[in-house]
């Protein structure tokens, strides 16, 4: 064995304990290491330090986060990708992106909406006729089993073209999107109840009910939201539309929404604005939109008994418009199963404590977090116990008959996430931090800066009944000087923040550069099994079944059929069989193309140029193309991925004769 030139220190902690020691003692570890003109002479930590002039807690926070080769991360966030209309997969604690997974936006790399039958998943839900392929995404929610991540789907929604969509997180692909007319705009969504039953979707920006036309100045009388309970069967991993259903809501803009657990299991509860019912004018002599929205000083916390919903709609309660099973205000009033609890001034966030007995809500123009007390609002509802009602006939609970307390957080409270020890977390985005503070006695015991501007943070399954702790990040909205800049349009900042010990630390600060993810989600690595390949070979990722047109090896062919020229197109390192395909100029060409691979990673792309064409092939998975050749000419395919020494020759020709 080769001897090492230096002796060394038995273990790397060993060495970095003792450069940590040196360069924070003030010694002067290695002056004549130090690094000049930009290189790492010396290459030992206290050189290293110096040369980059980081202290002692950067060098912690890099020992806490960095995750050398082949190591895994313990924890998967996943963000929405906001404008991106896509999912960000980030391993925690190395802040390393995993995956974009496409969901509302066409993703070339996975070969999203790019010509197979992703893109009937993608399309499946037109808004006015029109395509819709971007969305603005806020909130992931993971399916749960007992109010615990259990690692099978996550959900998202698009804020602007009321949808929500379902992602298998077998093979990290989206496999339904789903939406309703019966709102014009959505905000609390997604949020699943304990065993994933629904998928819960809250109107925000009030419109006629499904889709139609009513002047604004009727926007008291016409105007409404709703809150959608889009049934999951979790056996299938679908959205079941027809057994889902709404309740109709006064014309409020309803906010975020949480479902309850445990104790509060069969509730959900949704904050909201502007119960001024303002709409705006300004150039009629109105006051603007927000500042008409902010003159009461109490707006109204939703509480919602879903399941009492469900018994209503199983006795038939309801109506149907733009094809959802809808529960009038005055039924959801009649039945019991909808009141309301002031709150103060514009509230934001709404989250549910890990044991269920508590809503936490945010002030955003007040400085509190108040915590409503599950059980009290429940036994009010129960007794039927009120102080006032709304203008439309709601119940008005009393607010302080309703609440265990308030805590004085700071300036512009929004999300709450909690962990292990009985902390809440609340982001503070006018003060710029994280505010730590226990639930037992609404005291906050430690602040934390964040760089800028926070909006929703997350914790280690922090929104679960059993968060862990950990880890958090704050999903800031300002970047400013962080990064290097990269003109106007700065990306947003995500810092990861050591929550396990009794003092928060900042981690590590990782630019988003994509959209505006509001939200995300962190569940324990374990908890995923995602599949190497799909197996058996010739599998629809979207049904998961193998398709009746996968296509074996030595099964290639090429037939001419009354709707068009079939192909069977098998894939392997390195080439397409058949490789030359001859059609007619305005032939119609269906693509079969299976990855008979079944080596892990062993993934093929196809492409074809001038037809907009570019799929995927990861091991075992088939492709449905259909495209017309409305154009002679000669049209090289190849393979997009590099796979193989003889990668650049996986190619071959679609010659479309002029006819
Ligand atoms: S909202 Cu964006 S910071 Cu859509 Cu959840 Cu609060
Ligand atoms: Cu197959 Cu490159």
């Amino acid at each position: 064995m080769p001897l090492h030139p230096r002796s060394r220190v038995s273990s790397v902690s060993g060495l970095i304990a003792l450069a940590v020691l040196a360069a924070c003692g003030g010694r002067n570890g290695n002056q004549a290491n130090q690094a000049a003109g930009g290189g790492w002479a010396g290459g030992d930590v206290v050189s290293l330090m110096q040369a980059r002039g980081l202290a002692e807690k950067d060098v912690v926070a890099a020992l806490k986060t960095y995750t050398p080769t082949g190591k895994h991360d313990e924890y998967y966030t996943f963000a929405s990708g906001g404008h991106g209309g896509n999912l960000i997969v980030i391993g925690v604690p190395s802040m390393r992106i995993l995956k974009y997974v496409g969901v509302f936006t066409p993703e070339p790399w996975q070969g999203y909406g790019y010509g197979d039958q992703s893109g009937d998943v993608l399309r499946a839900v037109k808004k006015g006729g029109n395509e819709i392929t971007w969305a603005d995404m806020h909130h992931p929610a993971f399916s749960e089993t007992g109010g615990d991540y259990d690692g099978k789907y996550i959900f998202v929604n698009d804020k602007c073209n009321p949808r929500v969509a379902v992602v298998d997180l077998s093979d990290f692909c989206t496999k339904q999107i789903v939406g309703s007319d019966l709102i014009a705009s959505e905000h609390g969504a997604t949020f699943v109840t304990p065993d994933t039953d629904y998928v819960v979707e809250t109107s925000q920006y009030p419109a006629p009910l499904g889709g139609v036309y009513a002047p604004i100045e009727e926007f008291d009388a016409r105007y409404r939201g709703a809150m959608i309970f889009w049934k999951f069967d979790k056996q299938k991993g679908r959205i079941v539309e027809a057994e889902s259903f709404a309740i109709e809501l006064p014309p409020y803009m309803q906010d975020l929404a949480d479902c309850g657990k445990k104790v509060s299991d069969g509730w959900v509860y949704c904050n909201s604005i502007n119960t001024e019912r303002a709409y705006g004018g300004i150039l009629e002599g109105k006051p603007p939109l927000e500042s008409g929205a902010t003159q009461n000083d109490m707006d109204y916390l939703h509480c919602i008994h879903w399941r009492q919903a469900e018994a209503v709609v199983k006795a038939g309660k309801t109506e149907t418009i733009a094809g959802m099973r809808t529960i009038r205000l005055q039924t959801a009033i009649d039945e019991n199963l909808l009141a309301f609890v002031p709150q103060p001034k514009s509230p934001h966030g709404c989250d549910v404590t890990p044991d269920g007995t508590a809503i936490v809500v945010g002030g955003k123009l007040d400085t509190h977090t108040t915590v409503y007390d599950a059980l009290k609002i429940a036994a009010q509802m129960a007794a039927k116990k009120s102080v006032g009602k709304d203008p439309y006939g709601v119940p008005i609970l009393d607010y302080q008959g309703s609440i265990f307390g308030q805590c004085e957080i700071g300036l512009g409270p929004l999300h709450t996430v909690f962990d292990d020890k009985g902390f809440a977390y609340t982001s503070v985005f006018i003060e710029t931090v994280v505010a730590k503070w226990s639930l037992k006695d609404l005291k906050v015991v430690q602040k934390i800066d964040t760089h800028f501007n926070i909006g929703h943070l997350v914790a280690a399954e922090g929104d679960t009944v059993s968060p862990d702790g950990r880890y958090l990040i704050a999903m800031n909205k300002w970047a400013l000087d962080r990064f290097a800049p990269v003109g106007p349009l700065l990306p947003q900042n995500f810092q990861l923040i050591d929550i396990g010990g009794p003092t928060m630390t900042l981690l590590y600060d990782m630019p988003l550069p994509l959209g505006e993810p509001h939200n995300a989600q962190m569940i324990k690595a374990d908890k995923l099994k995602p599949i190497d390949v799909y197996k058996p070979a010739g599998i629809d990722p979207i049904t998961h079944q193998v398709d009746k047109d996968a296509v074996e090896l030595g099964k290639e062919r090429i037939e001419r059929k009354n709707d068009g020229v079939h192909v069977w197109m098998t894939a392997v390192r390195s080439h397409f069989s058949p490789d030359i395909v001859r059609v007619k100029e305005g032939d119609v060409v269906h693509l079969h193309v299976t990855n008979v691979e079944q080596a892990h990673d062993a993934t093929h792309g196809l492409a074809i140029g001038g037809q907009n064409i570019n799929v995927s092939l990861e091991p075992g998975k088939h492709c449905n193309i259909v495209f017309t050749a409305n154009k002679a000419g000669v049209y090289p395919f190849y393979c997009t991925e590099f796979c193989s020494a003889l990668h650049l020759e996986m190619a071959g020709y679609l010659l479309v004769e002029p006819k």
